[in-house]
């Protein structure tokens, strides 16, 4: 593949959904939804980077030999609760990927499914704003495949992520994780849900069983131990209206490195 253009990837993503695809993505591209919860400053950042990365839409990836002998592991480790422990004991097999919202078909996968799906490997760098980065090399499927499956319904705007973890409940009193993505990186070719770090099964700390990549962006848009997906038309509505956990504790948005 050479070059590819952003509008060139949602072109794609349109034919493989068909016309109700095509109908959100023009409506997005027009990108007035991100007003509804952006502020002016942002909005600004936002739009520069857009600009930046139009020429050079792929993250860097690197060769095996520059993976990181160690990846460390960031906010939560290990969920807590019965309901995560007895998943992970039972080797995930009961776990499911629940996909609902503005989709066509609400739908549940299990890991094999999941696995059985086309898969994606690549090998990038991960930075965190806490100042550390590791490489690693990651396998998933993409997630323009899941939302071709389940497809995508012509008001749906974002992609959010609903984790299996409480990492702070100070805020509002519910301190669990989630994520929200807008549906380029959605259909971005880099951005996958994850089952395997360097060869091997996910591992609690680094996000078992799924884990989304979203490689154009920082660390804490990248939603460990992923247990719901939703296809919504907007995010101020959810927890503290700045469509993620870290966002709604100042954090911005599109995290782009
Ligand atoms: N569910 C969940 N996802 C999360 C976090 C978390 O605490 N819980 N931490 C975020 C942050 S700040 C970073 S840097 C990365 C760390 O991923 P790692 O633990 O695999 O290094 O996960 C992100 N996703
Ligand atoms: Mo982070």
């Amino acid at each position: 593949m050479t070059r590819l253009s952003r509008r060139g990837l949602i072109g794609a993503g349109a034919l493989g959904a068909g016309g109700l695809m095509l109908a959100g993505c023009n409506r997005l591209s027009a990108s007035t939804p991100f007003q509804n919860f952006i502020g002016g400053a942002e909005d600004l950042t936002f739009s520069s980077q857009r600009l930046l990365l139009a020429g050079q839409p792929l993250a860097r990836e690197y060769p095996a030999s520059d993976i990181s002998p160690v990846f460390k592991s960031n906010g939560t480790h290990m969920p807590g609760g019965e309901a995560y422990k007895a998943l992970l004991e039972g080797a995930f097999v009961d776990w499911r990927l629940v996909i609902e919202g503005l989709v066509r078909r609400p739908s549940q996968f299990s890991l094999a499914e999941l696995k059985a799906m086309p898969a994606r490997s690549q090998i990038t760098r991960h930075d965190c704003v806490e100042g550390w980065s590791a490489i690693g090399g990651w396998t998933g499927v993409p997630l323009g495949h899941l939302l071709r499956t389940v497809g995508v319904a012509p008001a749906a705007r974002y992609v959010v992520f609903q984790c299996a973890d409480d990492l702070d409940n100070s805020l509002d009193g519910s301190g669990q994780y989630y994520e929200s993505i807008d549906l380029f990186d959605a259909f971005h070719p880099q951005t996958i849900m994850a089952y395997a770090l360097n060869g091997q099964a996910l591992d609690p700390p680094h996000g078992a069983p799924l884990r989304l990549r979203v490689e154009r962006q920082l660390g804490y848009k990248h939603a460990k131990y992923v247990m719901r997906i939703q296809l919504v038309d907007r995010v101020d509505n959810l927890k503290g209206g700045k469509g993620g956990y870290w966002e709604d504790r100042g954090y911005e948005w599109y995290a782009g490195i």
